[in-house]
Order: structure tokens, then sequence, then C-alpha cells
């Protein structure tokens, strides 16, 4: 439909919507219709975003219309500081609509709960009518992960992960699993060691675009947590691609060896860095994981770390997504343990002299990037351990991640680090004494609390924090098949041993409510 005066179609592009195969472009027009992309504050404020993730998005934003614009399309981009600009999605909407009068609004639907509730409500604000159409760029849709999901007693992410080998053929031969075995990390996560060769992600330096969007955040977030130089994000998808195939080159053969180490001053190890990338929509899923499987086929990597790569996306990503829409808009309330100690303020400064916490959250204000065992092991751990409120810290991984969208970022923390679903998601809460860290990184040797002490002073707080949360969830968690080991030792441990360990962490405890330096 065309009204006399407007365009056809209005399509409305979010930020984390920047791939030319979008769905909202399917069966569009270069001539008969509009795209509209808004820079917004209230979504670069909600909550309160990384300067270098705002930062990313909107060059990516700008790019990525350039792009559009160079290939024929009609852009309409709002500017966050156009003089026009009201600041949210359904206020430009409705006056895109009054300039444009199209005959419809046609958008992909968006990637959080908060959004696409507010959509509801634009037919009547706008007057036209909206059409949401699925994104596409999943590898299992919703229906297909609610199919897989109903009737089971239990959801676990190792079953709906072969079913997705299974669907995909990825890394399979002749209907069985390559290797014969679906799963290598037996094979995988040891400590690294200072002496390795570090593969680093592929930088950038910033063009004029991205200069512009820097000095416009530094201006307008000046008050959010973060660093904007140096900034080094790929911004485009040419430059994304180029970043994945450093990657493959340089860090995929080791990426299951030391998927889980930690090292001081080495931010990225091993890992990929691209899941800003891949979640803005410059990468696409299946792709990576195609060029992983082809990398592994012809004797670049080793299986066992194509398998533990592919496994993250094509497992992990796909499932934590689809429990999302399966359990939203309730599973956003989760706190299976009642926790309600307010986030430390050193999650936004550093601050703090447990060296592990102040390594992770140094490196988060300063990339907007840790890997996943800093943020499940170290400041999802501490949170875990601590009581910490699971919204406040949902709302904390969201804010500092550059690759942080609800979609992927609440069932990540609530269900697999907090465990404030109760364990939907994960079989077992992640939770772990100074003993792992220590195992899986260099940090407890320049710490100034030591990891071998348990309840004395300058003990590692990890240890006696360690069993206090053990004892005071025993409600939730007695029954757990896998704790049924730590729970037996704290049983058989002598009751003055048991008494220290308290004391040990109320005091600790008792110092971070007061707000004193831990
Ligand atoms: P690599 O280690 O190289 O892994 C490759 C890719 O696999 C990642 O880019 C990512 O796309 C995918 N992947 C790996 N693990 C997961 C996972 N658990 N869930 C979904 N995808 C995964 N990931 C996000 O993309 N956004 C988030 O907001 C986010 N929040 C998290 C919060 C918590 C508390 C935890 C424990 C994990 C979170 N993760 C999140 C998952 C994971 O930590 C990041 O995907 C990963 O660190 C990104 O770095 P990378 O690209 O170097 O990943
Ligand atoms: C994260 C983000 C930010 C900071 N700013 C914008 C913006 O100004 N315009 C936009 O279209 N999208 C932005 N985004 C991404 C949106 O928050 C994201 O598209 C929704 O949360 C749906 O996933
Ligand atoms: Fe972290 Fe404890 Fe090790 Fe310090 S001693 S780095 S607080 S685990």
């Amino acid at each position: 439909m065309t009204t006399k005066t407007g365009c056809r179609h209005l399509i409305l592009i979010l930020g984390d919507q920047l791939t030319p195969s979008i769905s909202s472009l399917r069966g569009a027009d270069r001539d008969l219709d509009r795209i509209l992309m808004v820079e917004v504050r209230e979504e670069a404020t909600y909550v309160r975003h990384h300067k270098k993730k705002i930062a990313f998005l909107f060059s990516a934003m700008r790019h990525f219309a350039q792009e559009l614009r160079e290939d024929g399309w009609q852009v309409d981009y709002v500017k966050l500081d156009d003089d026009a600009n009201t600041g949210s999605f359904r206020a430009e909407v409705a006056r895109a609509c009054a300039k444009t009068e199209p005959g419809m609004v046609v958008v992909t639907e968006p990637g959080e709960w908060r959004v696409r509730e507010d959509i509801t409500s634009w037919q009547a604000l706008t007057g036209v009518p909206i059409e949401t159409r699925e994104d596409t760029r999943f590898i299992v849709s919703q229906a297909g992960f609610r199919a897989w999901a109903a009737g089971r007693k239990q959801l676990r992410m190792e079953h709906f992960y072969r079913e997705m080998r299974l669907k995909t053929g990825l890394l399979m031969d002749g209907g069985k699993p390559a290797g014969g075995k679906w799963n290598y990390d037996a094979d995988n996560r040891k400590p690294a060691r200072g002496d390795l060769f570090m593969p680093q992600p592929a930088r950038w330096s910033p063009d004029e675009i991205t200069r512009e969007v820097i000095e416009l955040v530094e201006t307008r977030f000046a008050d959010h947590i973060g660093t904007l130089e140096p900034f080094w994000f790929a911004v485009t998808r040419r430059d994304a691609e180029a970043a994945f195939d450093r990657f493959l080159e340089d860090a995929l053969a080791d990426f299951g060896t030391y998927q889980d180490a930690m090292l001081t001053g080495e931010k990225f190890l091993y890992h990929s860095v691209i899941s800003a990338y891949l979640n803005a929509g410059l990468l696409d899923p299946l792709d990576l994981c195609r060029k992983v499987e082809a990398a592994w086929r012809e004797g670049r990597a080793p299986l066992n770390a194509a398998e533990g790569y592919i496994r993250q996306i094509l497992g992990w990503r796909e499932y934590v997504r689809g429990i999302y829409w399966l359990k939203m808009p309730d599973y956003a309330a989760s706190n299976a343990f009642g926790a309600s100690r307010p986030l430390p303020g050193f999650y936004w400064t550093g601050e703090t002299d447990m060296r592990c916490l102040s390594e992770a959250i140094g490196q988060t204000i300063a990339e907007a990037y840790a890997h996943h065992i800093q943020r499940l092991m170290v400041t999802g751990n501490f949170a875990l351990l601590a009581g910490i409120d699971p919204h406040e810290v949902h709302e904390w991984y969201l804010a500092v991640y550059a690759d942080a969208y609800e979609w992927v970022e609440l069932p990540n923390t609530v269900g697999m680090s907090q465990f404030a679903d109760g364990g939907l998601l994960a079989s077992k809460p992640y939770v772990s004494s100074g003993n792992y860290i220590n195992k899986m990184s260099d940090h407890c040797a320049t710490c100034p609390y030591d990891v071998r002490l348990k309840t004395e002073k300058g003990a590692c707080p990890f240890n006696a924090l360690y069993w206090s949360f053990l004892e005071r969830n025993q409600g939730v968690l007695k029954g757990n098949p896998r704790l049924g080991q730590p729970y037996a030792t704290w049983n058989r441990m002598a009751p003055d041993k048991q008494q220290a360990y308290r004391e040990s962490a109320a005091a600790f405890l008792d110092r971070l409510d007061r707000s004193e330096r831990v």
C-alpha cells in the first residue's frame, strides 16, 4: 500500500540489525521504500552503556547507512545531535511517519523484550500499520527452540547442541560426530604461560566517521563507564570479517586449550573477540561455524579447538537466545537465592585489592571486553558468592560489554552466572574458591590476599565466601547431584573450622557493606 503523498514502506533498521540480508529489507524497493535509522538517547541510557559500546554501535550504524546509500537505498539517518531528534525509537518513528507518510512501517523483531513490547503500541501512536518480521539471522528460530524445549523435563545445552549439529551437519561425518565424540572439553581448559605466543585481535585506526562519533560520545555520555581511546574496533562488515580471518589464522588452533586461562596483562588470549560484531549483525553465525569447520578439515586447527569454538556459537549462543524468548518477561526477575546486596562500587572503578577482580574490571573499563572465564569465574563468581542482587548484576553486564544485548546477556547472567533461575539453564552454580582462579591464572601471585590462607587475616576472600555461600543456600542446592561432593566436605568439616569460615565471610561482607576498600 502506498499513500498518495508518502512512501510505500518505512523500514526501521535498529542498531544491532546491520545486516544487508535483514528480513525487514526482504521485498523492499529502492524507489518506493525508505529506510530509517536513528541514534537515540533512550537506547544509550536505559542502562548507562560503556562509552566504547555506544561509539562502536553509532559508528557501525553510520557506516552501514553509508553502504546502503551507495547501494541505491533512500536512507533517513537521524544523528544523536540532530536538533529535531526526540530521543526515543517510538517518537522518532512517529516523527518519520508524519514526514514520510508511509503505507506501513516494517521492522525486524528487536532482540530485547522491552523494545518488542514498545513496538506493540506504535500503530496506535502513528496511525500506520506496523509489520514486525522474524529475525532470521539465527540458526534456530524461536518456534524451533520452543518445539525442541516442549515436553522436556530438563533443558540442557549439550542436548540442544547435538540436535544443532545434526540439523546443520556441522562437524558430522556420515551421521556421526567428527572424531567420534560430540564434545572435546576434556582436552581443553589448560592454564596459559606468559612465554606463549600471544595472538592479538586485528585493530583498526578510527576513520573520520568514527572520530566524529568518539567526540560526540565523549561530550554527551561523559559520565558513562569506560575509556574511548584507543578505539580499535572494526565498524564495517569487511573489517569484522578480516578480524575473524585473523583469529582463524593466529588463534583458533589454541582456542580450546587456553579457553579458560587468564593471565595478567593479556586481555584476549586465544579468544576471537568478535561477539560485538556478531551481535550487531556484521558477521553471520553459521558462516563463522563453517569457516572454523573448514579450518579443521584443512588441517589448520585441531578438532578440540574447532569443536570447542563451534559449540560456543552453535550451542551456547543459540541456546541462551532460545531460553530468553521462552522465559521472558518473568525471567528477568529471577532470584532463586533471594540475593539482595547492592553491587559493590568497585565494579564501576576496578578499585579493589582483589587482583583477579581488578584485572577483569580494569580491562572491561578499558576495552568494553572481558573473556568468558573472567565474566563467569571472576566477576560473576564473586557476585554470586557475595549475594549480590542478580538484577543489579544483570544491569552491570548489560552496560559494560560491547557485545551486550539482553537476549544474550540476561540468560548468561541470571541463568549461567548467578543461578538465579534455580537451575533452568545450567545444571549447577558456577562457584569456586580462590583455588580455581589460582589454577587458571597468575593473578594470585601478585595479589595482596593469600590464596593459600583459608580464614586467617589476609586470606583470599573467595575461600570463606565459597563455603558461606554453600551453607547459606543449602535449601535451594542440597539436592543438586553435582554439589554432592562439596556438601559432603562441608558436613565432614570440624565445627570450629566451619565457624571460622562463617566468621571470616561475615567480616568480609561487613566491610563490603560499609563500602570499605576490600
Ligand atoms: P570467544 O570466546 O572467542 O567465543 C566465540 C563466540 O562464541 C563469541 O563471540 C560468542 O558469540 C559465542 N559465545 C561464547 N560463549 C557464549 C555464551 N555463553 N553465550 C552466548 N554466546 C557465546 N556474550 C555476548 O555475546 N553478549 C553478552 O552480553 C554476554 N554476556 C555474558 C555475561 C556473563 C555473566 C557471562 C558468563 C557470559 C556472557 N557472554 C555474553 C558470553 C561470552 O562471555 C561472550 O560471548 C564472549 O566472552 C565474547 O568474547 P569472544 O568474542 O572473544 O568469544
Ligand atoms: C545499544 C544501542 C544503543 C546504545 N543505541 C542505539 C541507537 O541509538 N539506535 C539503535 O537503533 N539502536 C541502538 N542500540 C541497540 C538497541 O538497543 C537494540 O537494537 C535494541 O535493544 C534491540 O535489541
Ligand atoms: Fe583473586 Fe583470591 Fe587470587 Fe587474590 S588471592 S587474585 S582475590 S583468587
